[in-house]
């Protein structure tokens, strides 16, 4: 692992993702701090490194990647540290992969993401209160199962605080910021975990501008 990790982007819940593994790995990397819509996504440089013209990325040496989710788990598995858990066991892996594909899929891609869509950049995609409302509703029905989860679990995963909470942490966030009031468990989750040194600094690194 000799190449220095190379992140590109910053200002959004999905690039807190990366940079917050980073933090909490310790890896020495250097950030590229390329915002959304600032149109320095679509210069040819960012474009060779990922054609999407989305953030965040990451690049190692000659190894270009796109996606959060896909970037922390490669930092996960390259990074090894005492500070998170990293499933090793089979089982344990795709429990972690169940949470963080229903954190992502339900969570932000299918309510927050749209509502941001169809309310933030309704300029670009289409004003429409109608489906803000819906993915509103819905993403509060989809709290329920973490909420659940959360009543005897301190984490998603009783082993410790790893990927699928800073996924679940980046969602609630967000979903705070859209007016969102968290249930009970779910509230102690997210402030137990805005406790942690990696999270803040990683907070003031992504949000500084
Ligand atoms: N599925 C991608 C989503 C990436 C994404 O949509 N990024 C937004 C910022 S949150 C972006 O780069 N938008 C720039 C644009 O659409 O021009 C991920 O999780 O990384």
């Amino acid at each position: 692992m000799a190449k220095v990790i190379k992140l590109w982007g910053a200002g959004t819940a999905r690039t807190l993702r990366p940079i917050w593994m980073a933090e909490e790995l310790e890896i020495n990397y250097e950030l590229f701090p390329i915002g959304p819509r600032t149109g320095e996504t679509q210069t040819p440089e960012f474009t060779k490194i990922n054609p999407k013209q989305k953030i965040p990325a990451l690049q190692h040496g000659e190894f270009n990647l796109s996606e959060s989710l896909a970037i922390c788990r490669y930092l996960q598995k390259n990074f090894s540290s005492k500070n998170i858990y990293i499933p090793q066991d089979e089982k344990d892996i795709s429990k972690e992969d169940e949470w963080c594909n229903f954190i992502y899929g339900e969570l932000d891609e299918t309510s927050l993401y749209v509502m941001r869509r169809h309310y933030d950049l309704k300029d670009i995609y289409g004003e429409s209160p109608i489906v803000v409302e819906a993915c509103r509703n819905y993403f509060i029905r989809q709290l329920d199962v973490v909420e659940h989860h959360l009543k005897s679990n301190q984490t998603i995963s009783k082993d410790g605080f790893g990927l699928a909470d800073i996924f679940l942490m980046t969602c609630l966030d967000w979903a705070v910021f859209y007016g969102f009031s968290l249930p009970n468990n779910i509230r102690q989750f997210h402030d137990r975990i805005a406790l942690r040194p990696a999270y803040q600094k990683a907070m003031k690194i992504n949000y500084s501008n």
